[in-house]
């Protein structure tokens, strides 16, 4: 009886996808980045906390790894969030000195590519940090794109998926351009987080309860 009032409690943690305590803390949640040509600043957001953090990524051939919890104590995939990049084009830019971030955030079973909007994820830029505009995708990573003439191949460590992005006056006559890129995002659980915590939470009362 008692087994089979546990086995019900589990089958109602997977269709309610209740998370288990602790549940998230082995989640990847590594974002890797890039710019054409500096990575300043890079803040996240989430539940009323904000932290910057300067990491000077300044060689746009390859992407920097960044542990969103390091930046943010227990950054958690499931709630929502916003991740700030300050970046900046180093001399006069034209189509031989482009512009540019390239960003993927793995979130568990969950990648986030730079310049891919969907329902629940925007890409946007800003000069001031008040007005955002939707970023101008340039192509995706490795594609034939201006950063062809540069890089002959994609920067390791990021998916052809993601794309990258800058504004829309990245040709425009002008020099030493300082821009912020930003993500939002409110991911809705997927089957994955489901599955995961309810797992998660049998896993612990059969240890707790059979173990
Ligand atoms: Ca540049």
């Amino acid at each position: 009886m008692k087994r089979m009032y546990l086995v019900y409690v589990c089958v109602g943690l997977l269709l309610l996808g209740i998370p288990a305590a602790g549940a998230w803390a082995s989640y990847d949640v590594t974002m890797y980045s890039t710019a054409d040509n500096i990575v300043d600043t890079i803040t996240v957001e989430q539940s009323g906390a904000s932290n910057t953090t300067t990491v000077n990524y300044n060689n746009w051939q390859h992407a920097y790894p960044l542990d969103l919890n390091t930046v943010l104590n227990t950054f958690d995939p499931t709630k929502n969030f916003a991740i700030t990049w300050k970046c900046e084009n180093v001399g006069d830019y034209n189509s031989g000195n482009p512009a540019a971030l390239l960003a993927q955030i793995n979130l568990g079973a969950t990648t986030l590519y730079s310049g891919v909007n969907t329902a629940n994820v925007l890409w946007q830029v800003s000069t001031d940090g008040k007005n955002w505009a939707t970023a101008t995708p340039y192509g995706n990573n490795g594609g034939g794109n201006i950063w062809g003439n540069n890089l002959n191949g994609p920067v390791a460590g990021i998916s052809g998926s993601a794309q990258w992005i800058w504004d829309d006056k990245n040709f425009a006559a002008g020099k030493d351009q300082t821009l912020l890129v930003r993500v939002e995002a409110v991911p809705i659980p997927g089957a994955f987080w489901l599955l995961g915590s309810g797992l998660a939470g049998m896993i612990g009362i059969r240890r707790k309860y059979f173990g």
